[in-house]
């Protein structure tokens, strides 16, 4: 038996890469039936022959995200442009919070620096690392910072995520034109017809995989407890339990350290903005368990 990294699975059929080949295999019976291979997912697999085998079983999973379907995701990376389309500030922070409360590592990469001036870049760069995120300005266009991006790629799971016309899949064609993504309108098009599938596919990137995925332009926090939120915002949790009352959401309550930090601008204002409207939100869903 041999194993390997299962990087895209269509038709019952699943590709895996083992060191440098990859081997196009189906799954056992019994492996079909109890749970469905995914991309990301670390497999045994017997070797048949012409590159054909079978998949014997699969590694106990890190996690699984649902939509992209894949597994052990070590870390998103939203992509965000700085202009065409103007930064959706509310949907960063709320994909952020996403990415939260499910566990996983987040980077954000602020794209089409070569469309603003270096200042305008420089600011909304400056906000997210003190908010506590490790961030990248690229240009897919002329290669900029694509350096940074290969490394924060290397030897890990990446999804690369974000609202449509960032430039996801531009910026991975930069990173190996041999992905051959479809990019702007043609990209869009393609969404809209109704016979086009799109598949998840690992897409190697020096020894990490990272993967594109369609673009959205709202999302929905799902139910949780106020607590939980404040949990989601770094720069927010970071003075949990120093306010005066423990179960302070720092909207209203006297001596609270976060309204503190906020008025020597130690935290950004629209990130507390987001995180009170945030809030708003879930106190309406809020469900007591
Ligand atoms: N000026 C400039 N344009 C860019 C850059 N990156 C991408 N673009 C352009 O932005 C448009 C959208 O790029 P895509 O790569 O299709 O965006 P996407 O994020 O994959 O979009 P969806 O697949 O719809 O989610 C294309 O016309 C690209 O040429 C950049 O760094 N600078
Ligand atoms: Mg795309
Ligand atoms: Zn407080």
């Amino acid at each position: 038996m041999r194993e390997g990294l299962i990087i895209k699975g269509y038709g019952g059929f699943y590709f895996i890469k083992s060191g440098e080949e990859t081997w196009c295999c189906r799954g056992r019976g019994r492996l079909r039936r109890e749970q469905s291979p995914l991309p990301g997912d670390r497999v045994f697999f017997t070797p048949l022959e012409q590159g054909e085998g079978v998949i014997e079983s699969i590694q106990p999973r890190k996690n699984a995200l649902p939509r992209p379907p894949i597994a052990n995701v070590d870390q998103v990376i939203l992509l965000v442009s700085l202009a065409g389309p103007e930064p959706d500030l509310k949907l960063l922070d709320r994909s952020l919070v996403l990415c939260e409360l499910k566990g996983l590592g987040v980077l954000i990469c602020f794209n089409k620096v070569d469309l603003v001036d270096s200042e305008q870049g420089k600011e909304l760069d400056k906000i997210y690392r003190s908010a506590g995120y490790q961030t990248i300005l690229t240009s897919a266009l002329y290669g900029t910072g694509l350096q940074n991006l290969r490394q924060v790629l290397a030897g890990k799971v990446s999804v690369l995520s974000g609202p449509s016309g960032a430039g996801k899949s531009t910026l991975l064609n930069a990173l190996d034109p041999k992905f051959s993504l479809a990019t702007g309108e043609i990209s869009r098009k393609s969404k809209r017809g109704k016979h086009t599938t799109r598949y998840v596919e690992l897409l190697p990137v020096g020894e990490g995989f990272v993967a594109d995925t369609p673009g959205f332009s709202s999302l929905e926090l799902p139910p949780m407890k106020r607590a939980e939120l404040s949990r989601c915002f770094p720069e927010i949790y970071q003075f949990a339990g120093q306010c005066r009352f423990y179960d302070c959401v720092h909207i209203n309550e006297p001596d609270c350290k976060v309204k503190n930090a906020l008025e020597k601008g130690v935290i950004s204002s629209s990130r507390y903005q987001d995180y009170q409207q945030f809030l708003e939100e879930v106190i309406n869903k809020e469900r007591i368990y």
